[in-house]
Parts: structure tokens; sequence; C-alpha cells
């Protein structure tokens, strides 16, 4: 039976952190950890606190800040939202080594654990964070309460959506439960900290997030798709990989989590009460988590105005051709947020490029035509509620634009120039730095790569859970 070493001991309360990257001088909330901590803090004998790391804190500091705040308990640390990060996970490895408990968990904990795809058959793929972390789980908070309910030692066994190696070295993944919208429904917004002169200080948080949808609707069912050979493996013929994607071919969260379910209207509303207030009595800005929020938005804001909440800004994260679906919802969104005096932002709409090769190999699902008609709707409504509507640089947009990527060739580049020529795209929707094709291990396009390194007998560089397709495949 595996068993970890923690115990609050006598100091009840005990004590857990939950390490997470962070951006230096932000102010935004965290909704996974946020979460993850209000429910341990309630539910078990233990307070939990989300300890926002980012690149600028030396991470000499960010141990004896730790160890300060455990005291004379041995740490118990969760780690969440780490991106990979280097720093974090040497962290890690190095409070297990000196006795902590360590726990990854939050979205992709479970591949992360166990590493890529035949990676014991492989030794070039990422072989997974087993090392560095005594479990993972994956999948909804509360499933970690039981095990801190118990006394020292836990048991790992009967933990849902646990994965941990047994006393053999095997590898043991439990079933996850389902979500519970419920428990977003009073998330503690002040458990977050930052470290400021080797001191836990709060974060007093200007952004949140609320969340309506778990998941994405474009990723809900699995379709095949045709993949092109890197430009950079030059073929006489066209050669394709074909894949079952379920679907953008890069993204993460596609095969993270699905499509789950959407929230009750009633469980997004008590998620809005419980967000803090700015100094007017207002609601902080929130992001709503949703790929498809505007159909239901008019829907939303007329209950959020009948309840009698004062919100101040939403930020929308969605696909160009749902916006394109929506224009009506939109309009009538637009009009009730003129009567309440808050603003819709357009915070990311994805893009993502303006070539249909390229569209076409990171699965979009939509065209280029698709995306100008989107740019075109934004530019024109932004004209008809210039204070009511957001989607500027300036107003926060930061829009999905792809770059580089494998399939980049003369010809796709001339096409992209030409058309962001055409249609003024710098001025107002390309973000000021694109972002680079990022193929996470777990994600559609791994698989495409993988095919490429059997078939061609090549092998591409990991960089810690990515595969890093920009470097000479060997
Ligand atoms: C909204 C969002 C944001 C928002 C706010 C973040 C947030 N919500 O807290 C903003 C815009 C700020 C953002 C920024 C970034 N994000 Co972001 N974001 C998301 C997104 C779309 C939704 C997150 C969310 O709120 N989900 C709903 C919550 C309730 O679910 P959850 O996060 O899975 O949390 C639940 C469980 O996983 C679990 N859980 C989570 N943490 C922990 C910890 C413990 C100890 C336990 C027990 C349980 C637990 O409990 C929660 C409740 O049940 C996710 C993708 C996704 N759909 O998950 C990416 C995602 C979290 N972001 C990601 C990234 C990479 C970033 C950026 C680094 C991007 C960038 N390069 O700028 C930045 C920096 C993030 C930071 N730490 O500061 C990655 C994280 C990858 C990873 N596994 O580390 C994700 C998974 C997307 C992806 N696959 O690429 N993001
Ligand atoms: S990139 Fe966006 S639209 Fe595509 S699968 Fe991911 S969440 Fe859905």
């Amino acid at each position: 039976m595996t068993t970890l070493p923690f115990s609050a001991g006598d100091d009840r309360p005990g004590k857990m952190v939950i390490i997470t990257g962070y951006f230096a001088g932000e102010s935004y909330g965290l909704l996974g950890p946020q979460a993850a901590a209000t429910i341990i803090t309630r539910q078990t004998p233990y307070e939990c606190l989300v300890v926002t790391v980012n690149n600028e804190d030396a991470p000499r500091t960010v141990k004896k800040v730790l160890y300060d705040y455990f005291g004379s308990q041995t740490p118990l640390v969760g780690f969440s939202y780490l991106s990979g990060r280097p720093d974090l996970l040497a962290l890690a490895a190095e409070l297990k080594a000196e006795g902590a408990t360590t726990l990854l968990a939050g979205p992709q904990s479970n591949v992360d654990f166990t590493g890529e795809t035949g990676c014991e058959r492989h030794p070039h793929r990422f072989q997974g964070l087993g090392d560095y972390f005594n479990f993972a789980l994956h999948g909804p908070a509360e499933q970690l309460v039981p095990l801190l309910q118990n006394e020292s030692p836990a048991v790992l066994a009967d933990i849902a959506g646990a994965l941990y190696l047994d006393e053999k070295g095997a590898q043991v993944e439990n079933p996850e439960i389902d979500w519970n919208p419920a428990i977003f429904n009073n998330i503690d917004w002040s458990n977050i900290y930052g470290i400021v002169e080797s001191r836990l200080v709060p974060i007093d948080i200007s952004a949140a997030q609320v969340l309506q949808q778990i998941g994405c609707p474009w990723a809900a069912r699995s379709k095949p798709a045709d993949i092109d050979y890197p430009a950079f493996l030059a073929q006489p013929d066209v050669k394709k990989v074909h894949l079952d994607l379920a679907g953008c071919s890069f993204c993460d969260v596609a095969s993270d989590k699905g499509l789950v379910t959407g929230l009750p209207t009633d469980a997004v509303l008590d998620q809005v009460a419980s967000l803090p207030e700015t100094a007017d009595g207002r609601k902080i800005p929130f992001e709503l988590i949703n790929e498809n929020p505007l159909p239901g938005l008019p829907r939303l804001l007329e209950r959020i105005r009948d309840r009698g909440l004062e919100i101040s800004r939403i930020s929308l994260t969605l696909r160009a051709d749902w916006l394109l679906k929506a224009e009506r919802h939109l309009q009538t969104a637009l009009e009730m947020a003129r009567d309440m005096h808050i603003r819709i932002v357009f915070a990311s709409i994805g893009f993502e490029s303006f070539s249909a090769i390229l569209l076409d190999n990171l699965n979009k699902g939509l065209s280029v035509d698709t995306n100008l008609a989107a740019v075109d709707l934004i530019r024109r409504m932004k004209t008809a509620f210039p204070h009511e509507m957001g989607y500027l640089r300036s107003e926060g947009g930061n829009h999905g634009f792809i770059h580089p990527t494998p399939w980049d060739t003369r010809a796709t580049e001339s096409e992209v120039g030409h058309v962001i020529a055409k249609h003024d795209l710098a001025r107002d929707i390309l973000p000021d730095h694109s972002t680079p094709l990022i193929i996470h291990h777990a994600s559609g396009l791994a698989a495409w790569i993988r095919a490429i390194e059997s078939r061609e007998n090549l092998r591409f560089n990991r960089i810690g859970s990515i595969i890093a397709w920009w470097d000479d495949p060997h």
C-alpha cells in the first residue's frame, strides 16, 4: 500500500501550500488553484494558501519562505499551472528529496506525471515527472479531501484521480470523479499570495474568472484529419499523417478536458455574486470561461441585472467562427452593456493564422475568409459601441496568432503577409508578439510528430514536456 508521510501533527489546523507560476507585477486571480485552496481549507483540517512564483523570485528565497511558513510541520506542497517551468520543477524535486510531500495537480497533471506515450520504449521521449512529485491528482480538487481528512500515514489507493507508483514501482491511475459545479459558488479570492522581500504578502486581485463551461465544444468529438509533413522535411510528393483529432491540433485543453459540461446559470450567478468588489462597489472585471459565450450572453446579462449584481467588465475568449455566427447575440449584449454601463472585452479571439494551409494543419475548422469576416464584424461593432466594446491591445486584447509553424514556406509567408497588409491587421488585430507553435507531448500534434519519427526513423528533441519541432531532427 503506497502511503505518504505527511501529518498536521498536533498543530491543527495543518498547513498546505499550492505553488503556481505567475507574471511579475500582475494581480489577477487564479480560479483553479484558488478553488482548490478554498475547498481544502473549508473541508479538511488544513489551511491552504496559493503562493505565486514569478520569474524574478530567487529559488533560494522561495524555499526559505516555504520553510518559514511550515515551521515544524513537514511541508505539504501542491503544484499547479507550472507551464513546465524548470525552476519550479527543480523546487518540487528538492522539496521532495528533503522529505516534503509534493503533489502535481491541475490541467495536464496526469499526462505530465506519467510521461509521453511510449516513453518506456523510447528514451528520448518525455519521461514524466514521477521523480519530482510523490503523486499527482488530475480532475476536481475535492478528490484530495478524503486524503487530508485521514490521519497519517495517508493511503493513496482510495483517492479518486490520484496517480502514483506502487511499492513495485508500477504506475497506478485511479479513475476521476465528475465535476461538481456547486463547489465554485463561493471561492475565497483572498487566499493568493506573492513573495515580497522574503515574506508572503497577499495579492489584492484586480481580475478574476467565472466558470460557465468546462472544456470546449470543438474538442467534444473526434474527427479524422490529414496533417501535412513539416515543410523542412521536403518530400517529392506531399506527405500527410492521418489522425483522429478532437479539437484544434495544438490545443492541450482539447486533450485535457474535452467537453465536460456547461454550468447552470444560477451557479454562474453565484460565482459572480462572490467576486471581490472595487472601491466603487462593483464586482471586479472577470473572464467568463466559456469557449462559446455569445449565444447565452444576453440571457446571462439579464439575470445579472435582475439579481442586482453590479459588474464592471466581462472578458471573453472565443473562436472567430462562433463570434461570426453570434452577431445578433453580440448586438443585443452590447445594447444591454450600454444600459448597464459595463464593458464587454474580447480578450482573445483565436484567429491563429491567415493562411488556409496553416489553418487546416492547426485543425481550426475555419477558413481565412471566416477569420476576416470576424475582423470586419468586430471593427463594425467597435464603431457602433466604442465605449461598451473592447478588443484592441490597449483594451486588453491579445488575439491568437501562431507563428512560426512547421508548415511555413515562402508561399505561406507571402500569403499571410499579403492578407495582413490588405486588411491592415497589424493596426488592431495582431498581438505585439506572435506565439510560436508549441507542441505539448499530449496534444494532437504530438501524435503527428511521433508518427513522422517512426516513419522516417527520426528523433525530435524534447524540452521537458514540449516537443522541439524547430530543432533539426536526428
Ligand atoms: C482562464 C485561463 C487563464 C487565465 C486565468 C487563469 C486561471 N483561470 O486561473 C489567464 C488569462 C490569466 C491565463 C494565463 C495563463 N495561462 Co491559462 N488557462 C486558462 C484556462 C483556459 C482555464 C483555467 C480555468 O480556470 N479552468 C477552470 C478551473 C476550475 O479548472 P482547473 O484550472 O483545471 O482547476 C481545477 C482542477 O484542475 C483542480 N486544481 C487546479 N489546481 C490545483 C491544485 C491542487 C493542489 C489541487 C488539489 C487541485 C487543483 O482544482 C480545480 C477545481 O476543481 C486553462 C485551460 C483550461 N481549460 O483548464 C488555461 C491554462 C491553465 N493556462 C495555461 C497557461 C500556460 C497560461 C499562461 C502561462 C499562458 C502564457 N504563456 O501567458 C498564463 C499564465 C498563467 C499563470 N499562472 O499566471 C495552461 C497551463 C499549463 C500547465 N499545465 O501548466 C492551461 C492549462 C492551458 C494550456 N493547456 O495551455 N490562463
Ligand atoms: S484552441 Fe480553443 S477552440 Fe481549439 S480546441 Fe482548444 S479550446 Fe477549443
